[in-house]
């Protein structure tokens, strides 16, 4: 079992929430389509149709209740950005940054940070790679993680 903090990962399509989740959990990163809200462990993966569709936002906040902290992840390389301006002053949670794919080489680090501060993200942001693992340690710590063992009942 692990500690029942809960983050929650909020951001567009193909940011990369669910393999940020793998790279937490140490796990092989495998491409699976998050087709519903999904709770794993300590973590809420939210699909990112669910920023397109002001209907389901309620969904989001209500899933928010039980978490401690809400990761609002951006592809840094993708100027499809979802996010409706202030759309994080919603929640009462932490909310932290996770600027993610800076190993792709047209990634745009500073313009992602900028998005997410409009997107009403006050809390720290992080650069990160879900898939080479670069920044995922000082997300662990910023998240309290450093515990998470290598496999997970
Ligand atoms: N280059 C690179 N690709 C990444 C990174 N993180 C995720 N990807 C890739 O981006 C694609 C989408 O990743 P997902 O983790 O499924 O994205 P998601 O945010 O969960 O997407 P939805 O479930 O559709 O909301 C996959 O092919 C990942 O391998 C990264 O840091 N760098
Ligand atoms: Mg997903």
């Amino acid at each position: 079992m692990m500690a029942a903090k809960k983050v929650m990962f909020i951001g567009p399509r193909g940011s990369g929430k669910t393999t940020l989740i793998q790279a937490l959990k140490n796990e092989p990163k495998v491409y699976r389509k998050t087709p519903a809200i999904e709770f794993i462990d300590c973590f809420v993966d939210i699909p990112g149709e669910y920023l397109q569709i002001p209907k389901l936002y309620h969904a989001i906040i209500t899933s928010a209740i039980e978490v401690e902290t809400i990761g609002a992840v951006i592809d840094a390389a993708s100027k499809d950005f979802s996010f409706p301006p202030d759309f994080f002053t919603a929640f009462s949670n932490r909310v932290i940054g996770i600027v993610n794919k800076i190993d792709l080489p047209d990634a745009d680090q500073d313009y992602a940070e900028k998005v997410l501060r409009f997107a009403g993200v006050k809390g720290p942001i992080i650069r990160v790679s879900a898939l080479t693992g670069k920044g995922i340690k000082k997300l662990k710590k910023i998240l309290n993680m450093e515990q998470i063992p290598e496999s997970i009942d």
